[in-house]
């Protein structure tokens, strides 16, 4: 259902991918966000663009990413193609001056992420936001409501849960730090109001003939303010999906209680459904990400997690990836934040 907010002018949004995030993203503008129109999609895969740009009435299909980005009718862009293409084609819509939504990661590391910082800080304006979408999570809002209240006291610790059903994928320790954990990471830092200093990353391979792979990390982390925290990042659960963070204060803790299904009883037994998927327990997240997007180009005043909370993932993100390989904690120095990212 389209949110209610009618509006004269809608927002032409070009999408890049039509893969499972990108079909997401281009659906929820499309039926969604009233504001909001997919005028233009691109995917490698010609069927895949074909049913998605079907779906969601694109006018212009490409299957050049590059193309998408120059094209006159397309006025901003949703990033939702493979980690690996996510900084060119971010640096690409900062060279014609077009806002866009970028998907997690900004960038497979943070020197990569920092040219992209210094790209949007030359050009004098924010046009980049991250799609670290659990800042859109109703469930995350109200621990950090509460924290941001006072209602706990001193913050003294962030835990951090991230469970993957998944089927066994063999993922590397830096795919499964830059690609899923960089969401924890973001937590940590976005919900505690405070910068990490040091990290100390373990995991559990696949197999003990494959150390380079990642089936479980396990994050330490130590914050400029004294608070403590810890990540546990399972990919392979084998029983559903699952993200759940507690933050503890002096005078008590707050913590999502993500199981949004009904508990039910019969037959001598209880339960609860658990979602499969990012898709389903991030659904509402998913939706109010673009809806405040396209409200925040309408008016002009960029919102939400910017290039610098990507660059400052990633600075985190580095130091686990060579904690978990040297086996040692690792400090972390996140500068001091460029004054056009201070959030209002
Ligand atoms: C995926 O790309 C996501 O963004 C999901 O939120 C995360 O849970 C998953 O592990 C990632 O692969």
């Amino acid at each position: 259902m389209r949110d209610k907010q009618e509006t004269a002018r809608q927002i032409r949004v070009g999408v890049i991918g039509a893969g499972g995030m990108g079909e997401r993203h281009a659906r929820n503008l499309t039926h969604e966000v009233a504001a909001a129109q997919v005028v233009a999609l691109s995917d490698v895969d010609a069927a895949r663009l074909g049913v998605v740009a079907a779906a969601c009435g694109v006018t212009h299909t490409f299957t050049d990413a590059d193309e998408l980005i120059r094209h006159s009718d397309v006025e901003a862009v949703l990033i939702a193609a493979p980690d690996r293409f996510h900084a060119a084609l971010t640096q690409a819509c900062l060279a014609v001056g077009k806002p866009v939504l970028c998907e997690k990661p900004l960038a497979l590391s943070a020197a990569e992420a920092r040219r992209i910082v210094d790209a949007e800080v030359a050009g004098g304006r924010r046009l980049v936001q991250v799609g670290l979408m659990r800042e859109y999570d109703p469930a995350h809002l109200r621990v950090k409501q509460l924290l941001d209240s006072g209602a706990l006291g001193k913050v003294l610790a962030f835990r951090g849960v991230h469970i993957n059903g998944g089927a066994l994928s063999w993922r590397t320790v830096e795919d499964v730090i830059t690609n899923s954990a960089v969401h924890d990471l973001h937590s940590a830092r976005w919900m505690m109001g405070d910068e990490i200093v040091r990290v100390y990353a373990s995991h559990a391979p696949y197999s003990a003939d494959r150390p380079d792979t990642a089936r479980l990390v396990l994050i330490q982390l130590h914050y400029r303010g004294g608070a403590v925290g810890h990540i546990e990042c399972n990919m392979e659960a084998g029983y559903g999906y699952e993200v759940d963070v507690k933050l503890t204060g002096e005078r008590g803790s707050a913590e999502t209680s993500s199981l949004q299904s009904a508990v039910v009883r019969r037959d001598n037994q209880r339960g609860q459904w658990i979602e499969q998927d990012w898709l389903q327990r991030f659904e509402t997240a998913y939706i109010h990400e673009v809806r405040e997007w396209i409200c925040s180009l309408q008016v002009g005043a960029p919102t939400g997690p910017s290039a610098w909370d990507g660059y400052a993932s990633m600075l985190v993100a580095d130091a686990c990836i060579a904690s978990a390989k040297s086996g040692q904690p690792v400090d972390v120095d996140i500068p001091e934040m460029a004054e056009m990212y201070r959030r209002t």
